[in-house]
């Protein structure tokens, strides 16, 4: 599923976050300590190399809703924004946190002229945010944004589950039927 605003491409896939060849950019949703971790962390990690931790270990720790850039090691692609989820039921208020992730993401890629950024599900695996609830905030915080951007074109949504998938792509379209 792909979408258009402003310019701006949104689009929706199944595969893995560690194989988004031809994205300037991927997010990492991280730990605190910016570690390896399970999950994304875990693929993201293995594939860019020791190198990624190394970068890491001086802008650790970051606190729910922050974001921080590496570069991608031995990713395809040239960054890594590393933002760290809320942790549902205990990092309050998730949802604001949770909007804050992809609102600081993005601002941070614009202001490394990133063309294209692929994102995970920040906090829906281990960090336990209901999916749809938390598509809702992503897709609407990412919404809100898009007319601030000068440099990000395409941003995607890289989901793990053909069931997460068939979730965003039902609220990525109510909500961009509701701004009609
Ligand atoms: N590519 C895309 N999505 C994935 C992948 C992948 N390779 N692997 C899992 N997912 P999680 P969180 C999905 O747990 O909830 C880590 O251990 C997964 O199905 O990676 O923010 C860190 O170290 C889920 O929908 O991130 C932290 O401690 C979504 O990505 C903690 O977990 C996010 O799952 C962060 O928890």
């Amino acid at each position: 599923m792909n979408i258009t605003i402003s310019g701006v491409t949104v689009e929706c896939i199944k595969g893995d976050i560690a194989s988004q060849k031809g994205f300037s950019c991927v997010v990492n949703a991280a730990n605190a300590w910016l570690k390896m971790g399970g999950g994304v962390a875990g693929a993201i990690h293995r594939a860019a190399g020791p190198g990624l931790e190394e970068e890491c270990r001086p802008l650790a720790p970051i606190k729910p809703g922050e974001a921080v850039i590496t570069s991608g090691h031995r990713l395809p692609n040239r960054y890594v924004i590393h933002c760290l989820g809320p942790v549902y039921g205990v990092d309050k208020p998730e949802d604001k946190i949770l909007a804050s992730c992809y609102r600081n993401t993005l601002e941070l890629a614009d202001s490394y002229r990133i063309d294209s950024i692929a994102f995970p599900a920040i906090s829906t695996g281990a960090f336990g945010y209901p999916v749809e609830e938390a598509a809702k905030i992503a897709f609407k915080t990412i919404l809100e944004e898009i007319p601030k951007l000068k440099y990000v074109k395409k941003i995607r949504f890289v989901l793990y589950s053909e069931k997460d998938l068939e979730i965003h792509k039902k609220v990525l379209s109510s909500l961009t039927e509701e701004a009609k």
